[in-house]
């Protein structure tokens, strides 16, 4: 029985699973619906995915170990994904399950093959994701397995009249889907505060769309 006055609602697992990736497919990126959508993995019968943050202002290149197979070219400051056939020995090591990947950051003045920086030997597990980013001076790009923070578009950001949370309407300016923001709001009330925010990133997969 809910007493929807005085406790938060309840979503069963699945439904706040669906939720809270709806979330991160849906809202918490900038662009527009179309690039909401290419962020959106979408494995098909025996393939896997494998997710990329670019968090640099630059085009960012994903390709195989080899180099022979691109992946991915993903926008400036976007999140995006692809999948392989598990038995493509270009994208997945039938080895250990891994993939040796590397991240170019293309350089706009000549953007051919493997022009700009270059972060190697990445070994990724099927659905995991790396986070691309620029050091310090932005002189140089730092790949690392993205972390659920590295998802999340800062609160600040969402939080516009910045009286230190989120309300409904600022979260469905954002265009994030109301069974979301309930499934996030935990107190159920009807305010997102920065402990909320972080909880949700916390407890999601986000290529699977499932709970750690
Ligand atoms: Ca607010
Ligand atoms: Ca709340």
């Amino acid at each position: 029985m809910r007493h929807a006055s005085s406790t938060p609602p309840v979503l069963s697992r699945p439904a706040r699973a669906a939720a809270l990736a709806a979330i991160l497919l849906a809202a918490l990126l900038p662009g527009t619906p179309r690039e909401a959508r290419a962020a959106q993995p979408s494995p098909q019968n025996g393939q896997v995915c494998i997710g990329i943050v670019n968090q640099t202002g630059q085009t960012v290149r994903i390709a195989s170990k080899t180099g022979s197979l691109t992946f991915l070219e993903a926008a400036p400051r976007t999140i995006d994904s692809f999948c392989c056939p598990t038995h493509e020995k270009l994208c997945f090591d039938k080895a250990d399950g891994t993939t040796k990947v590397k991240a170019v950051r293309l350089d706009p003045a000549s953007p051919d093959e493997w022009s700009g920086e270059t972060c190697r030997k990445l070994y990724l597990k099927p659905g995991a994701a790396v986070s691309v980013r620029l050091d310090l001076d932005g002189r140089h790009i730092i790949c690392e397995p993205a972390t659920p923070a590295d998802f999340a578009r800062p609160f600040e950001h969402l939080d516009l009249d910045k009286d230190g949370g989120v309300s409904a309407a600022e979260a469905g300016s954002a265009r994030i889907p109301p069974a979301a923001f309930t499934a996030m709001d935990a107190n159920g009330d009807g305010v997102l505060d920065t402990t909320e925010y972080k909880r949700a990133f916390d407890r999601v997969n986000v290529l699977k769309g499932v709970p750690f």
